[in-house]
């Protein structure tokens, strides 16, 4: 099914204020639709502030009725999600022709966790798709189900200072973390010299995270939801569940976070958009791992699937 962006927009990024915008009320997009040719579950956006529109991102906007590599890679560039206790493992490869663990079927992206990581240690093979270029404030929504397994099923961001994660999902968690399984997990993330440099691993003083959770009492992996984030600014970030407004996060909201952000960050750096399957081990527990016959399925139960992801940008009225 062809989908025409009749107005193409550039894809630079707005820079916004650091103004609040707290309007909860969602606002039909009528309007937008003239732009987009959208399916037929498209519903509603946050209340843009007076002013202000929302127009859509294209380059970050895909109902994933094939793949486009104008957009994505099958390839987190600075992490291979693996490690010996640890043993999920992207497939490198930089398009998904590349790797068995990314697929599109009937509008659907694929993000498969299978028994074929490329050593004994790296036995479990997870998957991730990355955006090319990178995202920044906006709006943000993804419809996605988690695949039935105790990996994660997540949408999220990362640069290099600083992380957001919109959800972490875990459809099927073995021993602890039963909460990634019923709940929207958001997350965020300081690095203050550097994703993966000293000073992130020294733990929580340095890395300061602020989890909060929101139901999903049918489970993340049994039906479908959408997850969004309106990244407001650099210290505003509002998150959404099925289309309300669930959390929000507040950089300026705790002192002694405030105070240790003096780093290139907080949240003022351009991220990349990832969606990804991992095999933990740190949190609540740890969720476990998946056995080779779950790697195995058939069914689709193994892979986090994606029915689209959709982005906008605030621009001036006319
Ligand atoms: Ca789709």
């Amino acid at each position: 099914m062809h989908r025409l962006f009749k107005t193409l927009l550039a894809t630079s990024l707005i820079s916004l204020g650091a103004c609040s915008y707290l309007a909860d009320e969602q606002v039909s997009t009528h309007s937008l639709q003239a732009n987009y040719e959208w399916g037929s579950e498209f519903e509603s956006l946050p209340t843009p502030p007076q002013g202000q529109s929302w127009q859509i991102n294209p380059q970050h906007t895909d109902e994933f009725d094939h793949w486009d590599s104008t957009k994505w890679q099958a390839l987190h560039k600075w992490w291979n999600g693996s490690s010996k206790t640890r043993p999920g493992a992207y497939v490198e490869a930089d398009h998904m022709n590349d790797t068995e663990n990314v697929d599109i079927k009937n509008s659907v992206l694929y993000l498969y966790a299978k028994p074929n990581g490329p050593s004994a240690e790296k036995w479990v093979g997870t998957s991730v798709v990355s955006s090319k270029q990178p995202i920044s404030y906006g709006y943000y929504e993804v419809k996605m189900k988690a695949s039935m397994l105790a990996t994660t099923s997540a949408f999220w961001m990362q640069g290099r200072f600083s992380e957001i994660d919109v959800i972490e999902a875990i459809g099927a968690p073995k021993k602890g973390a039963k909460k990634f399984g019923t709940s929207l997990m958001t997350n965020y993330h300081h690095f203050p010299n550097g994703f993966g440099k000293p000073g992130y691993s020294n733990g929580a003083v340095e890395n300061p995270a602020i989890k909060n959770s929101h139901g999903l009492p049918d489970g993340a992996a049994h039906d479908w939801h959408t997850y969004g984030i309106w990244w407001v600014n650099e210290k505003e970030a509002y998150f959404y569940l099925d289309g309300k407004r669930v959390d929000d996060f507040h950089v300026a909201k705790t002192g002694e976070v405030t105070d240790r952000l003096i780093f290139p960050a907080p949240f003022d750096e351009t991220m990349t958009l990832f969606l990804d399957t991992e095999v933990w081990n740190w949190g609540d527990g740890k969720p476990g791992t998946p056995t080779l016959e779950e790697l195995s399925a058939t069914d689709g139960s193994n892979a986090m699937q994606v029915e689209w992801v959709r982005a906008y940008q605030l621009t001036p009225m006319q």
